[in-house]
């Protein structure tokens, strides 16, 4: 084959190396995850870009964030991808003619203009509007970013919290494995035992093009990721209870992290702000009530369908380090927990891995199962930080930045030997590694 020149790889500085893949990845109004694998905007990805861009070029950041916010559903819901009409519909599938948006969304308000999938992803927009404004606030200020942006992101907000309690409890649930964004985490393994499969024969993978099998879902998954979108895309994507309904422990911390950054919003318009931050403590109070287990030390998810909590360690149980107003005794069991066997970070591992190291389902290539991506660890790294774990946040940080330089941006990478896995020149890697470079 060719050999491509590839910036990621050469020995400039790492925020270069970094920039100059998120210049890749520009199409002019958003930036792609990965050219190969994922090349249309993706929801929780322009979070994290932006996070980054603003570095760059908080017009960009801004850019990007505006992009993904005129994609909004009229009911408030953010889609998880929106699509560049440019690319052929082969490239990426489920596409386009599965999802349906301009039809089989009209209910529920999907934009005319764009084409977009009909579930979400974890909201970290607040949060990122948030630190993209404080990147510049002058130029912020100037475009109207936040006054344009805080309607959206409320209604957003609104949506999730007001059409997705569907366990009755305040916390929101997610009703598709891809709207938490760790496709095949062990955690879904139970609840998606109840959905019978879409035949394998009735769809076509474009992801095994580009990944090795090995790194990615099986076709089992895709089989049920497929009935799961089907059934709700055919329901007009009405919301309401269904065949998978789980709270997820970091999505929902996510939710409350992204609704403190929309008080700091709302105090910067010139609003009070203090309604949300109630509201935050309110729902962190429902996170502990609901999802904490005191024998695993840490948050799991709950199977909303089944009542019960599900019994696997995902990276998702520690996201919610993040919230200011956790009990201080749940703070010092999660940092240990983070820190012991099961995770090992500091002792075996130098990133966090997605998936309990002892775990039965334990596999340290395959995609959601174990390996260690760099945007839970840049959570954690900023979750750490706010409970006043400082050197151990500080030796975080300097394991993302080694290995994300290291991996040539690593879509992800085997937590022990930090071995590059998926793609290489991934988006967030890249964003974040700026971030914490600054
Ligand atoms: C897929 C884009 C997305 C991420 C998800 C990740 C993966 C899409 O890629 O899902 O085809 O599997 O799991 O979190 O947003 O980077």
């Amino acid at each position: 084959g060719t050999i491509a020149y590839d910036p990621s790889r050469t020995a400039l500085p790492l925020h270069l190396r970094a920039a100059a893949v998120l210049e890749a990845g520009w199409t002019g109004s958003s930036t792609v995850p990965s050219r190969s694998l994922y090349p249309h905007q993706w929801s929780w990805d322009s979070a994290f870009i932006a996070i980054g861009l603003r570095h760059l070029s908080p017009l960009r950041a801004q850019t990007e964030l505006e992009t993904l916010l005129a994609a909004q559903w009229a009911d408030g819901r953010i889609p998880h991808i929106v699509f560049n009409p440019s690319v052929p519909l082969d490239a990426y599938f489920p596409s386009p003619d599965f999802w349906r948006s301009a039809t089989a969304g009209r209910a529920a308000g999907a934009p005319r203009t764009v084409q977009t999938s009909g579930i979400v992803q974890p909201p970290v927009h607040a949060l990122a509007a948030w630190l993209v404004h404080l990147a510049d606030p002058g130029l912020s200020r100037a475009r109207g970013f936040l006054t344009r942006a805080y309607p959206r992101l409320a209604a957003w907000h609104r949506y999730l919290l007001h059409r997705r309690d569907l366990g009755g409890g305040g916390l929101v649930s997610v009703v598709h494995p891809w709207e938490q964004g760790m496709d095949n985490s062990p955690c879904w393994d139970r609840p998606l035992s109840r959905v019978t499969p879409a035949p394998a024969r009735s769809f076509r993978r474009a992801d095994l093009d580009h990944g090795s099998p090995e790194g990615r879902p099986t076709d089992l998954d895709y089989g049920r990721y497929v009935r799961l979108a089907a059934d709700y895309r055919d329901r007009g994507y009405a919301d309401g209870p269904g065949d998978f309904m789980v709270e997820d422990p970091a999505f929902n911390a996510l939710l409350i992290t992204s609704e403190y950054a929309l008080a700091r919003i709302a105090h910067e318009l010139g609003a009070a702000g203090s309604a949300r931050r109630t509201r935050a403590e309110r729902l962190t109070a429902a996170l502990v009530e609901r999802l904490w287990d005191p024998a695993a030390g840490m948050f799991l998810c709950r199977d909303v369908r089944a009542g019960e909590l599900v019994p696997e360690r995902g990276v998702a149980g520690l996201v919610p380090l993040l919230l200011p107003t956790l009990p201080r005794d749940l703070a010092a069991t999660l940092v240990r927990t983070v820190c012991g066997p099961h995770f090992g970070l500091g002792g075996s591992t130098r990133l966090v891995p997605s998936y309990d190291l002892l775990g039965e389902a334990f596999d340290p290539h395959r995609y959601w199962r174990g390996p260690a991506w760099f945007n839970t660890s840049w959570l954690l790294e900023r979750g750490l930080r706010l409970q006043g774990e400082r050197g151990r946040a500080d030796a975080l940080r300097r394991g993302i930045l080694h290995t994300a330089g290291a991996s040539g941006f690593a879509e992800y990478v085997d937590p022990y030997t930090a071995q590059a896995c998926g793609a290489t020149g991934f988006g967030w890697t890249a964003a974040l590694t700026l971030d914490l470079l600054h």
